[in-house]
């Protein structure tokens, strides 16, 4: 099931195989380019129910996108939702290292900081065990620009 909540985004809809990781970047790519055109910090956390950050979910089971008025990092109530998708493709998987382990967090000026201001940057690696070919990492560096990267070698 795909749920979707767009206000003034164009309407996303995740692929079905091949694409997943062009997908995940210009999902990330637009939330911080809304976080440079409002001048306010944006996050993209993981979520089961799309209503909520969830610490037990993993990246590949949904998102959020929202205003994080109080720069914790998380969502809050009356924070504005941007999107939200519960259902990325159960074929995917995402792995991830610590420092984007629950959310990715950009400032009004477009770097990604962690909820306490220290420089937030690591590598998303995306996996499709049917497509294998279609491996790829999103590497995201300290001004919170990402890039694709095919990888040497990915294990899903
Ligand atoms: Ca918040």
């Amino acid at each position: 099931m795909l749920v979707c909540v767009v206000l003034g985004w164009p309407q996303i809809v995740p692929p079905d195989a091949g694409g997943g990781e062009g997908f995940f970047n210009g999902l990330l790519n637009l939330a911080r380019n809304t976080a440079l055109a409002f001048k306010r910090r944006v996050v993209v956390c993981k979520s089961l129910d799309g209503s909520r950050c969830d610490l037990t979910a993993n990246w590949a089971s949904g998102w959020i996108v929202f205003f994080d008025d109080d720069n914790d990092g998380d969502y809050d109530e009356g924070e504005l939702i941007q999107s939200s998708i519960t259902w990325f493709n159960s074929g995917w998987t995402i792995r991830v290292n610590s420092p984007l382990e629950n959310y990715v967090s950009y400032t009004g000026n477009g770097r990604s900081r962690m909820a306490n201001g220290a420089f937030q940057a690591g590598t998303f690696t995306l996996c499709h065990p049917e497509y294998p070919s279609l491996s790829r990492q999103l590497v995201i560096n300290h001004q919170g620009r990402a890039r694709l990267v095919v990888p040497n070698s990915v294990g899903c």
